[in-house]
């Protein structure tokens, strides 16, 4: 559960850490999820997932995208997600193990562009907000 406190430093940080971050940090992250944890490719066959892959980056910026869309409703995640939930139980069955692999790579990537805005709260907060997005993603597995 995300408390006020979460709730309002996710919000904060997300808009401040992402008009900074550099533009494909959806990317950046898939990057590094598929060299550090390379089971997570088999997802991906149909993807050209060599560094600098524009496949990569297109799915990475989808990627954002949905996190965004659940900062910017913090309040009701679950409803922002709904969709995007759907298809994760129904079509891609992503085992949820992978969820917290990526969740890392995020933060991985938010450490080494904003060292200083990662402080041990922000960094739970986060922390948070990612196991809440990747609940919403496989709640309706079964
Ligand atoms: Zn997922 C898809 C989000 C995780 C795998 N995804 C997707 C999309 C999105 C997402 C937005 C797109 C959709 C459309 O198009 O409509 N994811 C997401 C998020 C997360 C995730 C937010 C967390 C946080 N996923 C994940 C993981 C995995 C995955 C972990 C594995 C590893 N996804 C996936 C796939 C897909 C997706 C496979 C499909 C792709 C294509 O295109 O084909």
């Amino acid at each position: 559960m995300l408390t006020d406190g979460d709730k309002k430093l996710v919000t904060q940080i997300w808009e401040k850490a992402t008009q900074s971050l550099p533009e494909d940090f959806g990317g950046e992250a898939l990057e590094r999820l598929f060299i550090v944890y390379p089971q997570t490719k088999t997802y991906f066959p149909h993807f050209d997932l060599q560094p600098g892959s524009a496949q990569v980056k297109a799915h990475g910026k989808k990627v954002a995208g949905a996190l965004a869309e659940a900062a910017n409703h913090i309040d009701d995640i679950a409803s922002a997600l709904s969709k995007l939930s759907d298809l994760h139980a129904q079509k891609l069955r992503v085992d949820p193990a992978n969820f917290k692999l990526l969740a890392h790579c995020f933060l991985v990537v938010m450490a080494i562009h904003h060292p200083s805005l990662l402080t041990p709260e922000v960094h739970a907060s986060l922390d948070k907000f990612m196991c809440v997005v990747s609940t919403e993603l496989t709640a309706k597995y079964r």
